[in-house]
């Protein structure tokens, strides 16, 4: 209809002040919901500043720790999960796991990679994620996850943090594959032995997560970038026990419900592969024992604490080098790493683990 067409008359005067109300009335909702918008998008851009973008690689399965590393991970707001790799072994059968308790947290925005597989094995939480199909994972799943972990390092327009706790072939792939992505990323690691060993006590020992795979350890611990590390000497004292494990253990929120049932499942196959023929009361007893008393240690939780803040830890920066037999020797020549060798209020991390944990 052209305007030629409009009639001088009450009734369309009256429809075209109606008119003229409408489009008022739409002009002030679409401003509002602009305004409302930007507001929005202010206080996205603003949180999404404050986050630290992370990858997390994990050797998740095999120890424990590592599922307690993710559920911290998941909790806490100052970190950006980008990617999960899966490290070590059967690493599709890892990422069935990771896929299985993102979902069950409801958080299946978060990509899974595949990482570099070493063998078709069992890893001791399998039986949780059994009837997990990884085909059927919501969001977005890499068969290559090396691949994955160098796209998003080179794509990602913040220095993105490489948060590793297990051995180190993804990484070392990565750089392999790509030198690139240590311009463009922070490592974090829980990783090696600087004065204390296993029994927290001198001296060190050569750490599983370096000793397993070293030559890979070499690559990463020679690479230029900024490297930050938990040895044993802080994380291998890390176990939450008594109240505050009663704390996480009663919370039952579906975090800590697949935190604690990961748990039974691998304390349950530890059992199992050392006692085949135990009867099944004998076996439960075990594993009520244990669950209803205390984590194991709590190693890979620290490096992803150090990925937000380093405030209770004492750091060095040391040479550290990189051995063939999987130490990590103090070496004035060697490349100088932060190293959280001590502690300045373990009491104080363990309690904002739980927290975290129980929120
Ligand atoms: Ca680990």
């Amino acid at each position: 209809m052209s305007e030629i067409s409009i009639s001088p008359s009450a009734r369309v005067r009256t429809l075209f002040l109606s008119g003229r109300w409408i489009v008022a009335l739409a002009v002030l909702a679409l401003f509002l919901t602009v305004a409302g918008s930007c507001a929005l998008d202010k206080d996205s851009a603003l949180a999404g500043r404050q986050k630290i973008p992370i990858i997390f690689d994990t050797d998740i399965c095999d120890d424990i720790d590592d599922t307690w590393a993710l559920a911290l991970l998941l909790q806490s707001p100052e970190l950006d999960i980008k990617l999960i790799t899966t490290e070590v072994g059967n690493t599709p059968s890892k990422a069935k796991t990771v896929a299985k308790f993102l979902e069950t947290v409801g958080r299946t925005d978060i990509p899974i990679g595949i990482g570099v597989k070493q063998h078709d094995g069992h890893h001791r939480q399998d039986a949780w994620a059994k009837d997990y199909d990884l085909s059927s994972y919501p969001g977005t799943v890499y068969r290559d996850g090396v691949q994955a972990l160098i796209d998003t390092v080179m794509k990602s327009r913040k220095p993105i943090k490489v948060v590793a706790v297990g051995p180190l072939p993804n990484i070392a792939a990565a750089l392999e594959r790509e030198p690139r992505i240590a311009g463009k990323a922070e490592f974090v690691g829980m990783h090696g032995s600087v004065r204390r060993g296993y029994d927290g006590n001198p001296p060190p020992s050569a750490e599983y997560n370096v000793k397993a795979f070293a030559k890979e350890a070499q690559k990463v611990f020679t690479a230029p970038w900024n490297m930050t590390i938990t040895p044993l000497d802080t994380c291998g004292i890390v176990q939450i026990k008594g109240g505050k494990y009663q704390e996480v253990l009663k919370r039952n929120s579906p975090v800590t419900r697949a935190l604690i049932e990961n748990y039974r499942a691998w304390y349950r196959q530890g059992i199992l592969d050392e006692h085949k023929d135990l009867s099944e009361a004998e076996l439960n007893k075990r594993i009520e024992e244990k669950l209803n008393s205390s984590s194991t240690t709590l190693f890979d939780t620290v490096a992803v604490y150090l990925a937000m803040s380093t405030e209770l830890a004492k750091m060095e920066k040391l040479g550290i080098r990189v051995t063939d037999d999987g130490y990590t020797r103090i070496d004035e020549s060697a490349k100088v790493i932060s190293c959280a060798t001590e502690w300045k209020n373990l009491e104080a991390f363990e309690d904002l683990l739980v927290d975290r944990l129980t929120k």
